[in-house]
Formats: C-alpha cells, structure tokens, sequence
C-alpha cells in the first residue's frame, strides 16, 4: 500500500498491525473513580447561586463552550470571501440535521438581504397563465415537510490530485442536511397551468435568484415536477439569510448549484439556457480534455467525521466510537463499510437510523482501539446497489481535470497518539 501524505508524495510501510482487539473491551478504568473527585464531592459554584432567568436570551445561541463549532472558510481558496464558500463543522457535529447557524454557505455575488414583503416569485413561459406570487401567496398552498441534504458538486473537489485540507469540515463540509417546510415546485407550475407547454417529456424550467448572480440554472420538467420544493422554513424556522431567506428552491439529491436561494423567477421553456453556471461551471472535463454535462445527481458518499483531524482520540486505547456520514443522491444509504487497514478489511457500521431518500445517514462502528495506528475509511452503498468508489478507481474514469462530483473514498491517518492526518492510499 501507497500513502500519500497532504502537500509530498512518500512512500510509507504499512504497519501491519494487529487490529484484533486487545480483550479488555469493558477497560476496567474507563468510568471507575479513582479517588476522590472534587467534582463529585465538593459543592460546585454553579450550584451555590440562581443561574440566568427565562429572559436573558430571546433567541439562545450555542453555550460559549462550543464556540469552535463555526463555519470556516479556507481563505486561499477564492479572491474575497463574497463570492466564496466556507465549511459546515461536520467533525463536531452529531445525528443528521445541520443546525442553520452552522450549515455552509455558497454565494456568487454575497448573501442577500431581501424582505418578505418585497418578496415576489414569477412563473412565466409555456405556461397557461403566467403568474407572481407574493410570500403570503406562497403559504396559502397545501405544504409538505421532508428533510435533504444539500450538497455543493465541489465538495472535496480540491482532493483530486492528492490528499490536501486537513479536516473533515474542509474536504467534506460544502454539505448540510435540514428539514425543509414549503410548497412543492409541481403545485405551483400546474396553479400556473402546463397545457400550453404540450408534450412535457421535454420541457425544461429555468430557475433564477434575486441576488446580482442571480446563479440560473435549467431544470429537466421531469425532476421538477417530481420531488422540488419551494421551501420557506427549515428545521422548523424561517430561512437564514444566506440559505435563501424568504424562499429557497430544494432540489433533492441534485447538485446544490441548482438549489437556488432567494428564488425570483420559474420560467417554462422547451430547451435549456446554456447558462454559465451549465456549461463553464458545473460541467466535469475528463482526461481527453471533452466535458461531461448535465451530471445533476450527487453519487453515493461518505465520510468518517470523527475520529479525524479535527477530531483526535483523546483517550488512549479501549472503546472507541468511530462515526461518520453517508449520503447518496439516488435513494436511501443501505450500508457502510468502515475499514482501519485502509481498505484491506471491512466491518459493516451501525446505521443509526435507516437511511432516508437523499437526507444524512449517520453511522457508528463501536469498537476497541488497541492503540496501534489506523488509516480509517468508510465506504457507502445505496438502494441502487451502488458502491462508493477509492480514489483510484474514480480517477480511472474521470481522470484529474475535474473540480465536481469528487465522490471517492476518504482516508485518514490515525497515529498511535490519536492524532489524525489526510492522506491517500493506493
Ligand atoms: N441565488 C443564488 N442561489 C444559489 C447560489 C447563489 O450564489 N445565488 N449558490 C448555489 C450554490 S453553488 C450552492 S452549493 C448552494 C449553497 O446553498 P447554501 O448557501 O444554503 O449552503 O446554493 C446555490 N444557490
Ligand atoms: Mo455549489
């Protein structure tokens, strides 16, 4: 086995460790006091005075404590941080639903402050009758309520040529997950009436933004009459601002480029619009130079988020909780696969939930560290039988011009410290 540390490209022995557990799984000092712990013994402050009333925080915000679990932005990576991206703090996160306050943000012309009564969404073209609808308008519509995750074709698209960033946050993290509240695109396109837009096979709709970028993309009438939604809450509450605020469109399992935020304008059209964001971005250029287009669907991924760089062991050997995320654009996640070999063995993770159609599947492997070092990866498979690719096996069909859908197997290095490292095996 080949690994390949971040930035050089060295040729390491695999320790051919013995990853058999040490016997003493139930570690006889894992929650047994050894002596007198102030913590229990002593009264503590906390419990000598009134803590804060019902009124100190309206609106609560995460206890200082966890003030490291933010987004972060990596600041070589685009000229400004307006048309940017930063990073959802996946390795310090648990369960499957990404918190507003910390799930990415992707924006081509900055974040947009747009009110609902200013608000108004457009659907012109081959339609019966165009219409504008007001946000009230939109609440007035049956809704439905489904939880997606949302992830950016670039997601571990600085991967390609080796391992680089060091945190799942920076190679994973263009990805949140959130239940999404609103009204389904299919609603509103049939209230605006279709018969003029004949045979729909191959009719398309093009969705726009009301920000400068305005980030068009077109939509094959198939998918949008299928499962989009135009979603005005998430997680139960009004939309951030940067994730769309007042109303977002929700493309479930298809590229976050096309999940258009602060959507203005639904146009029926009988061909797509080659817009830049279909054809000089989001396009994947392969070895021979020719691109791929239209590759909409987010294929089956994971990742271990813990442990890994951000997230070290910190405990020493015995129990240890290995957890990640898996996610397949095409239906439900039915397996994950962890390996501590890189790749040479497997053991099938816990799911903790079954897996939903195209939302967060969170997996657990319990197990016991015996100490030595791991190169941890984890291996998704989907409800269509798909199988999450190695790196080589991806780069086999799509060579390394690309930016997007950079799907493959992740690799961290474990060292017997506990410390953890991107790298890349083969
Ligand atoms: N109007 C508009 N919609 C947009 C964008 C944008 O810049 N403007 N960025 C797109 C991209 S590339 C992604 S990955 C997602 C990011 O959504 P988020 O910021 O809520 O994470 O929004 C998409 N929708
Ligand atoms: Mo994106």
């Amino acid at each position: 086995m080949t690994v390949s540390f971040k930035g050089k490209s060295s040729r390491r022995a695999f320790l051919k460790g013995t990853l058999a557990a040490g016997g003493t799984l139930a570690g006889a000092t894992l929650a047994k006091a050894e002596g007198a712990d102030p913590l229990i013994t002593e009264k503590q402050p906390w419990a000598q005075g009134l803590g804060d009333g019902v009124d100190a925080t309206p609106y609560g915000l995460p206890i200082k404590y966890e003030d490291d679990v933010i987004r972060r932005n990596v600041e070589w990576l685009t000229a400004d941080t307006i048309s940017s991206i930063n990073f959802s703090p996946i390795h310090a996160l648990d369960g499957t639903i990404t918190p507003q306050g910390c799930a990415f943000e992707r924006h081509h012309s900055g974040a947009i402050e747009l009110k609902k009564e200013d608000y108004r969404l457009m659907i012109n073209g081959l339609v019966d009758q165009p219409l504008v609808f007001t946000y009230e308008d939109l609440e007035r519509f049956p809704r439905v309520n489904h939880t997606f995750f949302l992830e950016c074709a670039a997601n571990t698209g600085m991967e390609w040529a080796g391992a680089q960033l060091n945190g799942a946050q920076f190679t994973h993290g263009m990805i949140h997950n959130m239940e999404y509240t609103g009204v389904t695109l299919r609603t509103l396109l049939e209230e605006a009436g279709l018969d003029a837009a004949g045979d729909l096979k191959d009719k398309w709709v093009y969705v726009e933004g009301a920000d400068a970028s305005s980030n068009g993309r077109s939509i094959p009438m198939d998918k949008a009459l299928d499962d989009c939604m135009i979603a005005f809450k998430a997680n139960g509450e009004a939309l951030r601002m940067e994730h769309g605020y007042p109303v977002r469109l929700v493309v479930p399992g298809w590229e976050g480029n096309m999940w258009v935020k602060w959507i203005r304008r639904i146009e029926v059209t009988d061909q797509a619009v080659q817009s830049r964001e279909e054809t000089s971005k989001y396009t994947d250029t392969l070895e021979n130079g020719t691109s791929r287009k239209w590759t909409w669907v987010m294929d089956a991924k994971s990742v271990v988020t813990s442990p890994s760089p951000q997230a070290p062991i910190k405990h020493g050997k015995g129990p240890l909780v290995i957890t990640g995320l898996a996610w397949s654009g095409r239906g439900a996640i039915t397996r994950v696969d962890v390996s501590k070999d890189g790749g040479k063995t497997w053991e099938t993770a816990r799911l903790a939930n079954p897996g939903q159609p195209m939302a967060l599947t969170r997996f657990y492997l319990d197990t016991t560290w015996d100490g030595e070092e791991m190169f941890l990866q984890s291996r998704a498979m989907d409800e269509t039988g798909y199988v999450q690719p190695t790196k080589t096996q991806l780069r086999e069909v799509r060579g390394e011009n690309s930016v997007y859908h950079n799907n493959c197997i992740q690799t961290w290095w474990v060292n017997a410290n506990g410390e953890a490292e991107n790298v890349e095996v083969s």
